[in-house]
């Protein structure tokens, strides 16, 4: 039997077809037919089988024991897992429980519904994402410019003359915050239209390869290039006034506030020449269509918010807002912002975190202040914890700090398919069933694609008797703590029958918002469209996403134009010689926990630091050696990669490493382990306007192992 079917691994939203026989599947390969990825895969989509057979992956409930873990029913886990919970919130406050949802929640519409109203009914202000390590920059920046946290633009990659990628690495993320599907024929489609490719990144990575232009920019630099590139179009007339006038307010204080960051005097800082910055703005402003994108490598460095601030005002100031070739939103089948208003997703700052009074995004405060509010005891303190779908021990910054924490809390619990590096300090571990045994559809990534298509898949296999979901997970203990809340008894098993008997189906959820959505389709539409459906190239969207000022963008909001003023100071800094930190991803791994499929780790050590032989050199150091990295919050020993790739000053390593810790439930990550980067990053380094943790600009210290 085929089955078409989305992957759900990660953002590209790949289409894939499946063998299966007699609920084993045979075979994974690219669907040529699906709409969005035309025939697209990349190695990842065959560890969904190793996945889904992989004998570590839990399948029931285990509880930690004093020796290792212990089988319990799943009516004893959700029982016991309740009463803990509500014991603490009881005795301490409903904030006493925390909670973390990790980026896996955000590939299954049941586990991004379910976890978002499971948070709400714990009632906690200690939320936590994947997103204070992520898009949080993104998001604010939209709020402010927007007046939408949810009005996300995408680069409308397939009609554009000009694509300035910033900090992004889409030939091994496979495009983030821009849905591609079919990843390298699409943005290598640019060039093949007369087009050009720039990329601006310290190393120079696979993306390099598709570019016209590479420029190694010093890490955290990217604020100050795209102010000076502003400076430029301004300067020299490039503003294209008829659009900027007609789509966006507050031009001439954007104009007055870049005025200062002059290509001369940002180059030294930057690393590139004032020419080179000169020649990029006048290339961008004068292309027919243009779009300037940033993504991971601007959204962790110091000036998140300012550089996608930046980057947006340059697609705007140019006439590239809002048209085909520029920067664009998407249409998608459900309406994501209506759904996030739905569930409470839409402001920023609204309260903040006990101790370091760092800002919420969305309901979420900063995961940079978690190790911190479960160690600081008093009013408010986190005593127990809730992950979903999250690693946070290796995706957040200072890790081991964080995993001394977790080893303390009274009581925790994880809906997760494996004992890893965060799961290993849980009392119990609630796992759902094999994602193959359920249907998928992205809610979220639907709506970030640069191209409007929808397609819903049904599950691979057949469903387990008595194996749930993450939804089916979140609602028992949902159920369970509302019972506990009635006070247990006869009326506690009413409140909990009745909110059983009550339960939709992630499926009738999401049939309604597609009926709802902007064209009115139905899970039975998608169910006959088993490729997906085409609904088109993306269209001007400015009046329905841009919220404020009358459907104007905002140019110069206040708390980003101020910012600035950190900018001038990053500028002015003298510098030493020392190195900095930055990240990497790799086409055959994905965040930290797909490293226990053999198929992807075989091969090469992918977990070394890069080093230019400049550094290295100076340091005595070469290819292979043992190395120490440190920093003010820690330091792991690596096996050096000397390269030119990275430029000098720079080192970088990749996140989503550092098994040993979990050799023992994870047999074939545990084997190749790697060194945990975040044991390095520091959870002191946030960004102010929206505490997202620096995970690109670390300041390190770099020497032989055995100096140690
Ligand atoms: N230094 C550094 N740190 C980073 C980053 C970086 O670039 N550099 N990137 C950051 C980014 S962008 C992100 S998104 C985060 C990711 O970090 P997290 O979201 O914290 O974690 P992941 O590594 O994605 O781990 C996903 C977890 O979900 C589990 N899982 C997998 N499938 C399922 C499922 O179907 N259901 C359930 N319940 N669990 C499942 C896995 O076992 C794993 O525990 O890392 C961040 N941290
Ligand atoms: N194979 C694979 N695919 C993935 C993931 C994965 O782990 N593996 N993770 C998924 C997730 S959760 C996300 S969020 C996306 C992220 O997708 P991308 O945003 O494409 O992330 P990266 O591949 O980490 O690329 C970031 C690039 O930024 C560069 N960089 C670092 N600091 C700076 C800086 O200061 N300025 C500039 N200009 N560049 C800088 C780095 O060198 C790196 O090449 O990928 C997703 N896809
Ligand atoms: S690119 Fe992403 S969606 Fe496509 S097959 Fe690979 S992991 Fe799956
Ligand atoms: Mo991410």
């Amino acid at each position: 039997m085929r089955v078409f079917r989305t992957c759900h691994l990660c953002e590209a939203m790949c289409g894939l077809t499946l063998t299966v026989d007699r609920d084993r599947v045979t075979d994974i390969r690219a669907d040529a037919d699906d709409v969005l990825s035309r025939g697209h895969i990349c190695p990842k989509a065959l560890a969904l089988r190793e996945i889904h057979e992989d004998p570590d992956r839990l399948r029931h409930p285990v509880r930690r024991t004093g020796s290792g873990w212990e089988q319990v029913t799943w009516g004893e886990a959700l029982d016991e897992a309740a009463q803990r919970i509500h014991d603490l919130q009881q005795r301490h406050g409903r904030h006493a429980v925390g909670m973390y949802t990790g980026n896996a929640a955000l590939h299954d519409h049941g586990a991004t519904l379910g976890g978002t109203l499971f948070g709400a009914l714990l009632g906690t202000r200690n939320r936590f994402d994947a997103n204070s390590q992520d898009a949080n920059p993104k998001l604010f920046a939209s709020l402010r410019m927007f007046g939408e946290l949810t009005s996300l633009t995408v680069p409308d990659v397939d009609r554009t003359d000009f694509f300035l990628i910033l900090g992004a690495n889409p030939a091994a993320s496979n495009g983030s915050l821009m849905s591609l599907g079919d990843v390298r024929g699409r943005i290598r489609g640019i060039r093949q239209r007369g087009g050009r490719i720039v990329l601006v990144d310290p190393r120079r990575s696979e993306t390099a390869a598709w570019a016209d232009e590479h420029h190694a920019i010093r890490p955290g630099g990217d604020a100050a290039l795209l102010a000076a590139m502003l400076h430029v179009v301004f300067a020299e007339g490039l503003v294209d006034e008829r659009r900027a006038n007609q789509m966006a307010i507050g031009i001439s204080t954007l104009g007055a506030a870049v005025r200062r960051f002059s290509p001369e005097r940002v180059a030294g800082a930057i690393g590139l020449d004032a020419a080179v910055v000169r020649d990029l703005a006048r290339k961008f402003a004068n292309a027919r269509t243009a779009v300037a994108y940033g993504r991971i490598g601007l959204c962790q460095s110091l000036f998140g918010p300012v550089a996608t601030w930046l980057a947006e005002a340059l697609n705007v100031v140019t006439g590239n807002f809002d048209r085909p070739g520029g920067s664009m939103f998407a249409r998608p089948a459900v309406d994501l912002t209506r759904v996030a208003h739905m569930i409470g997703v839409q402001g920023a700052g609204r309260f903040r975190s006990r101790q370091r009074k760092l800002p919420e995004v969305g309901g979420m405060l900063p995961a940079a202040t978690m190790a911190e509010e479960m160690e600081t005891a008093g009013a408010g303190q986190i005593r127990g914890l809730v992950t979903l779908a999250g690693n946070p021990v290796l995706s957040v910054p200072s890790g081991e700090r964080l995993a001394r924490a977790l080893a303390g809390l009274d009581f925790m619990v994880s809906v997760d398919i494996y004992v890893n590096e965060t799961t290993r300090h849980a009392h119990l571990i609630l796992p759902p069933a094999s994602a193959l045994e359920r249907s998928h559809f992205d809610v979220v990534f639907g709506a970030l694609a640069v191209r409007n298509t929808v397609k819903w898949s049904p599950p691979v296999v057949a469903p387990t008797m008595d194996a749930p979901q993450d939804w089916d997970i979140l609602w028992s203990l949902a159920s369970c703590i509302v019972e506990q809340r009635a006070g247990g008894g006869p009326v506690g098993r009413v409140a909990r029958r009745a909110m059983e008997v009550a339960k939709p189906s992630p499926d009738r959820v999401l049939d309604l918002l597609l009926r709802t959505g902007p064209y009115r389709l139905s899970l039975k539409r998608l169910r006959e469209a088993e490729h997906g459906i085409d609904l088109g190239p993306l269209v001007p969207m400015r009046h329905d996403r841009v919220r404020h000022h009358g459907g104007r963008v905002d140019l110069a909001p206040g708390d980003l134009v101020a910012d600035l003023a950190r900018v001038d100071a990053w500028i002015d800094e003298r510098r030493d010689a020392g190195l900095v930190l930055i990240g990497r991803r790799h086409l055959r791994s994905n965040n930290s926990w797909m490293h226990n499929a053999p198929s992807l780790v075989k091969g090469p050590d992918r977990s070394s630091l890069m080093m230019n032989p400049e550094d290295a050199s100076a340091r005595g150091l070469k290819t292979g050696d043992p190395v120490r990295v440190g920093s003010r919050a820690g330091a792991v020993e690596v096996r050096l990669e000397v390269t030119p790739d990275v430029r000098p000053g720079v080192v970088s390593l990749p996140h989503g490493f550092g098994h040993a810790a979990a050799r023992d439930t994870l047999r074939v990550a545990g084997a190749i382990a790697g060194a945990n980067m975040n044991a390095v990053t520091d959870d002191a380094l946030v960004e102010p306007l929206t505490g997202t943790a620096v995970l690109s600009g670390v300041p390190v210290s770099v020497s032989p192992a055995s100096a140690t």
